[in-house]
């Protein structure tokens, strides 16, 4: 495809960078070296417009709604977070899916107090009990949620839930579902108007790409 505008992308690396990749280069969008081996944080691509910035997952929504991006990709949890001020959310990848849940031990106990909740997901969770007229304390944690009940640092944890091997492994189970999470092409509401063409194509080559993806594993 031909892109008139230059664009910025934003990506974190890790799970998402590698699921994003084989989309990217259905657009013939091929970075030019590899952010886990590189200490680069702006990638050349093989298309001369377009490079790609690499920051943390949370960021992504913070690069792209000042600007700093064009576009970038998402979790949805960390664009419930967020908030999506400043963004346009135009297409579901359908990679990086996963679940946000609500998870204890089996016994958690509804106690006389107050339940502790241990969560980097502070919006969400907040949310989530609130819609069912439920008193919690959250403790804002940046990790490792699946510690906190088992050293009593919290009653329950809400966390991103996959094949459910962590919560398994430390003798937790899942008690409630808060959300279904997969990642998203976010765009700049600047870049929208000022680059639509290029931005349009990009969406359009990427909604095929998804859609291929997905007959290869139905
Ligand atoms: O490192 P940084 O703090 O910047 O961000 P991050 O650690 O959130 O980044 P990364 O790369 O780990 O995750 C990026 C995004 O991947 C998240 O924002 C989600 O949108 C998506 N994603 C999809 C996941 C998972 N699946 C997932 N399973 N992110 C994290 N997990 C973790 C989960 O938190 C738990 O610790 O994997 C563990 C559970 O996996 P299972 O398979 O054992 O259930
Ligand atoms: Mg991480």
């Amino acid at each position: 495809m031909q892109f008139d505008a230059p664009i910025t992308i934003a990506l974190s690396k890790g799970r998402i960078y590698k699921q994003a990749l084989p989309l990217l280069a259905a657009a013939g969008i091929v970075p030019r070296e590899d952010p886990e081996t590189s200490r680069k944080l702006i990638l050349d691509t093989t298309q001369p417009t377009v490079r790609l910035v690499v920051i943390r997952a949370s960021d992504v929504p913070t690069y792209v709604q000042w600007g700093a991006a064009d576009v970038g990709v998402a979790g949805k949890d960390v664009l419930m977070e967020h908030g999506g001020e400043g963004l346009y959310e135009p297409l579901d990848l359908e990679i990086g899916r996963c679940r946000m849940m609500v998870a204890g031990p089996r016994d958690a106990a509804v106690g006389e107090r107050r339940p502790r909740v241990a969560t980097k997901y502070v919006a969400s969770t907040r949310r989530h009990f609130a819609a069912q007229g439920r008193q919690v304390d959250i403790i804002k944690l940046y990790g490792s949620m699946e510690l906190a009940p088992l050293v009593g640092l919290a009653d329950l944890i809400v966390d991103l839930v996959e094949s459910g091997n962590t919560l398994k492994a430390n003798g937790l189970v899942t008690l409630e579902h808060i959300a279904d999470v997969s990642s998203r092409l976010v765009v700049n509401k600047a870049s929208w108007k000022m680059k639509h063409g290029t931005v349009t194509a990009l969406i359009e080559t990427l909604r095929q790409a998804v859609a291929a993806a997905r007959q290869g594993t139905e």
